[in-house]
């Protein structure tokens, strides 16, 4: 049988190498980004490597309006989702609380809760209907300490840690697993865009220990995905070997 992923925020980083994985296992793919030429292209590529099934959808998960009309009305054929994983997030600055930016919190909020919370409203009748699903949340170990400089971000991912929990609880009945994978630092586009290009800064951000890499994270997920019915691995928090918690690192 055709088992189907959709995965937000594919267009680099955890979630085109989630999609690379179950791709390589023989899922069909609903992916999503901003990123018209490049989730376009991932398309193409996974279609032609994997010969699956790959559905590209370009909106911005902060437009409830682009959400719904995007994910309110999937084809027929595309309507069966098997697992919806809410990737699609950032971070904006590293400011103190009372030097952080507006606007930059508000992109957060936006992207990091709201969307989830509108992707997962537009996905999830559809698994209830079928009494069958599996929800997989990117937290961030930043949703389960806050460390200095994090403010917006934590408060966000903080949120996305209680929703993963409220998730649990209302869908119990209707037998929707949900996963919250809550991981460490690592090394993709995040760093870029949270300190907003400036490569230096980025680049710091990695020196002096090996942090996890996004097939690190889609490993952890196809297992999450893979494990029996009766089983569910609710918080899942990974961090690379250096890293003990949000904040101790043992860098050389
Ligand atoms: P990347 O920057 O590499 O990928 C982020 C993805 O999210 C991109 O595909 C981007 O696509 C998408 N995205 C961002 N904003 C929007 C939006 N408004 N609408 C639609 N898509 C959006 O970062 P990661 O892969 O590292 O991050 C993925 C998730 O993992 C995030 O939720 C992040 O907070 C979390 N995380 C990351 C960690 C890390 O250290 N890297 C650690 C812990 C958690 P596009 O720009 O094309 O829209
Ligand atoms: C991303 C990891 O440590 O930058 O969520 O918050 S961290």
């Amino acid at each position: 049988m055709d088992q189907i992923i959709l995965i937000t925020g594919a267009t680099s980083g955890f979630g085109k190498a989630i999609a690379e994985k179950f791709a390589s296992n023989q899922w069909n793919c609903i992916i999503t980004g901003r990123r018209k030429d490049r989730l376009e292209a991932i398309a193409k590529e996974l279609k032609e490597k994997y010969k699956i099934k790959v559905l590209p959808l370009v909106f911005d998960v902060q437009s409830r309006e682009e959400v719904m009309s995007a994910l309110g009305n999937l084809p027929d054929e595309w309507k069966q989702v098997d697992i919806l994983v809410n990737n699609a997030g950032l971070a904006l600055g590293r400011d103190s609380f009372d030097q952080a930016n507006l606007d930059d919190w508000d992109t957060m909020i936006d992207t990091n809760v709201k969307g989830l919370m509108y992707v997962s409203k537009a996905i999830l009748p559809l698994m209830v209907e079928r009494k069958k699903g599996h929800v997989i949340n990117l937290g961030s170990v930043a949703g389960k300490e806050v460390y200095q400089n994090g403010n917006g971000y934590c408060a966000s991912k903080y949120a996305v840690d209680a929703l993963s929990k409220s998730m649990r609880i209302d869908l119990l009945p209707h037998k929707i697993k949900v996963t919250a994978i809550q991981p460490g630092a690592a090394d993709t586009e995040f760093s870029i865009v949270r300190y907003k290009g400036d490569q230096t800064k980025a680049d710091q951000t990695y020196i002096g220990y090996k942090p996890l890499y996004a097939e690190d994270i889609a490993n952890i997920a196809y297992y999450c995905a893979t494990l029996p019915p009766h089983v569910c691995i609710n918080d899942l928090v990974v961090t690379c070997t250096a890293q003990a918690d949000a904040i101790y690192f043992h860098k050389e």
